[in-house]
């Protein structure tokens, strides 16, 4: 290790919800982003966590009738599960109810008291509480919310301010001497102007919340949720604590990645509170895109519905890990599509990476019995190409540009595609065999550059990386940098076993079982209202976080609040015919994880056959004489090769099916109202 240290952090996650693709996608990021820091030698430390006080929490754990405590500790459990399944490599997660969290935000607030930046006022605007922001007159539209057009009431409320607005002049100075502060430069650009445009003082506390760190000295007060949330960066290298040895070594941040949603306070707020407290600014925040889910198609669409659980749970943490990496231009927004996920898969995946592994490493085997060529070779086509791409790469790296870098390695593999297709090693092999010197030569090159390969994608696609290498003999050692060298492959060396990194998907079979197998997950508690993230309380609403774009609060709203239209009637509700079944036999379908087929009795003289997702919570012992509900009148539909004939009802539980129960010996095909 070169002693210089890299010091990356996600956004701490709220806990009103389960995880989802975003922060899926941010952790991933700055997963991959530390192990290739690693891999360069750094003394990386990775921090992320959760975020547990404020009034989002506070109502959603009202409304499931436990405390915030309780939802924090059981969706917590959810995140470190996850990362756990991503191969997540943080070294630390901290929960903004640690203790030594509390220890920190006090110490940082006392900094900024003892400065003179923080006081006591009123505050008097307009407050939106299905925002829950305040918003300056000039901002409502017909005398309404900017963001929802919700009702707005004049309210007052008795808090502690910091004066953010002494912080203006210092902040643009900041920015201007520091232009890689903020990246990328459009949204450093978006942030210059809004400071530009006036800082208001900043209410730093909340009278009317008891969910919250006590403000120090006056315990009547929590802290503002964001003070709060921020200062975790510091408190959990220790910060206020006795033992501050990770806060001297690894603080200021390198990174902080974050989504655009909460850009402001990364760069706006807590630059500023750090001034206040006289402590040093981090290196760079980066402000990433949004993954938007086209809803319409995906709720449309029969057939091509998956949820991330379910990739995972299907096909491991990598193509996941790959198709999110690969597919957004860091710093954009992007669409996530099962077509697309699937279609990387395939393509890049299977017979991409997959396909040039198995080429190469079949001809090695079978023309060198299982070892590396005796011949290796310093100065060839392929090489240049490597050597080029290698350098590449790590620029890209360096620079943040992941997709670029990716692009690079696949870049590198066409070529050897290629290669081998002009050398033709079966042609060599046939006319002088094994003791050829090209044919030697010309597999050596193409086992080299697959060795490459799986360095350079190993920060992404951990194991696969570790799978490949493995192929090739070269198992279990730690990568560096230095393992990016042409001729890095020993020759008359032991192959490993064979194996096949990534197996083709039929999509039509893969989306049909996807769609029974995995009910949407329900989520952790109901929201009041399509409200976005917590805002501040503050004079001037910066940044009024979590706002999605139009469309997809438009969709969210119409989720959440269907409009009349779209109530059924009667009439319609029982053209749906629900009856009761008895399940005479049942058994698992083939190669399918959830799938089972079912022999229905429905009181129709013959049974019916019914296919469905449940596998993964009943065995078919477990189903054989008993009764359930069933969509009696629903079209046959082909899944795994078989037609199912009805569909069982099931509630889901965070993805899991539980089916219905019917009590006492109701004769098979009675009706369901
Ligand atoms: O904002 N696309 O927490 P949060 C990409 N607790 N990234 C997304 C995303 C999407 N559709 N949705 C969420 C909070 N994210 C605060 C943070 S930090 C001191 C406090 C990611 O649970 C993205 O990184 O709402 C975003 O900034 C973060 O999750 C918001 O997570």
């Amino acid at each position: 290790m070169s002693g210089k240290t890299f010091y990356i952090t996600t956004p701490i996650y709220y806990v009103n919800d389960l995880p989802h693709i975003g922060h899926i996608y941010t952790t991933v990021v700055a997963d991959t982003i530390a192990r290739y820091k690693r891999m360069r030698g750094l003394d990386v430390r990775f921090l992320t966590g959760t975020d547990e006080h404020g009034q989002k929490i506070d109502r959603s754990a009202r409304a499931q009738g436990i405390t915030p405590k309780e939802l924090a500790d059981r969706v917590v459990g959810r995140f470190h599960e996850l990362w756990r399944q991503l191969d997540i490599t943080h070294d630390d997660f901290i929960r903004t109810t640690d203790s030594r969290h509390h220890a920190g935000v006090h110490a940082i607030i006392q900094r900024m008291v003892a400065k003179g930046d923080i006081y006591r006022g009123d505050y008097e605007g307009w407050y939106c509480s299905g925002c829950e922001a305040y918003f300056p007159e000039t901002q409502l539209v017909d005398g309404k919310c900017p963001d929802q057009g919700h009702p707005v009431e004049l309210t007052k409320e008795d808090s502690y301010f910091f004066r953010l607005s002494d912080y203006q002049q210092r902040l643009l100075d900041f920015y201007a001497q520091n232009p890689d502060f903020i990246r990328p430069t459009s949204r450093y650009n978006e942030v210059v102007r809004f400071v530009e445009s006036g800082l208001r003082d900043l209410s730093i506390s909340r009278a009317s919340l008891k969910w919250g760190i006590p403000f120090p000295s006056d315990p009547s007060h929590v802290v503002y949720v964001w003070l709060d949330a921020l200062t975790n960066y510091v408190s959990a290298l220790g910060f206020g604590a006795p033992d501050d040895r990770l806060y001297e070594r690894y603080w200021p941040a390198d990174l902080h990645l974050v989504g655009k949603d909460i850009l402001r306070f990364h760069c706006v707020y807590w630059p500023a509170f750090l001034m206040s407290a006289e402590l040093p600014l981090p290196k760079q925040v980066f402000g990433h895109g949004w993954w938007l889910k086209d809803d319409a198609k995906m709720s449309k669409s029969f057939g091509n519905v998956v949820r991330p659980d379910h990739l995972l749970e299907r096909f491991g943490p990598d193509p996941l890990r790959y198709f999110l990496l690969r597919e957004m231009t860091f710093g954009l927004d992007a669409g996530f599509s099962d077509e697309a996920f699937i279609g990387r898969y395939n393509a890049d995946l299977a017979n991409g990476l997959g396909n040039a592994a198995s080429r190469v490493l079949a001809m090695a085997r079978r023309y060198f019995d299982g070892r590396t060529p005796r011949q290796s070779c310093g100065a060839n086509k392929l090489r240049l190409k490597a050597d080029e791409v290698v350098q590449r790469y790590f620029k890209a790296m360096d620079e943040l540009e992941l997709q670029t870098a990716l692009e690079a390695v696949w870049e590198l593999l066409g070529t050897l595609d290629g290669y081998v297709n002009d050398k033709a090693p079966w042609s060599l092999f046939k006319a002088e065999g094994a003791a050829s010197e090209s044919l030697q030569r010309v597999i050596y090159n193409g086992l080299e550059t697959l060795r490459l390969a799986a360095v350079m994608v190993s920060p992404f696609m951990p194991r696969t990386a570790g799978a490949l290498l493995g192929q090739l003999g070269l198992e279990g050692k730690a990568l560096t940098a230095g393992d990016l060298v042409w001729m890095g492959l020993p020759t008359d060396h032991a192959l490993g076993p064979e194996g096949t990194l990534f197996p083709r998907v039929d999509a039509k079979e893969f989306f049909a079982e996807a769609l029974l197998a995995t009910p949407a997950p329900e989520p952790v508690a109901p929201e009041p209202s399509p409200a976005p993230v917590t805002p501040p309380p503050e004079t001037q609403p910066v940044a009024r976080t979590g706002q999605l774009p139009p469309e997809v609060v438009a969709a969210a709203v119409a989720e959440a609040v269907k409009p009349e239209e779209e109530l059924i009637s009667i009439d319609e509700f029982v053209r749906i015919k629900l009856k009761v079944g008895l399940i005479k036999n049942a058994e698992r379908v083939p190669k399918s994880k959830k799938l089972v087929r079912m022999d229905v009795d429905l009181g129709e003289g013959t049974f019916r056959q019914i296919v469905a997702g449940i596998g993964a919570t009943y065995a078919p012992e477990q189903l054989v004489g008993r009764r359930a509900v069933f969509v009696a009148n629903l079209k046959p539909a082909v899944l795994m090769g078989l037609e199912s004939q009805g569909m069982i009802l099931a509630a889901s539980i965070e993805g899991a099916p539980y089916l219905l129960g019917v009590e006492g010996e109701v004769a098979p095909g009675t009706g369901v109202k």
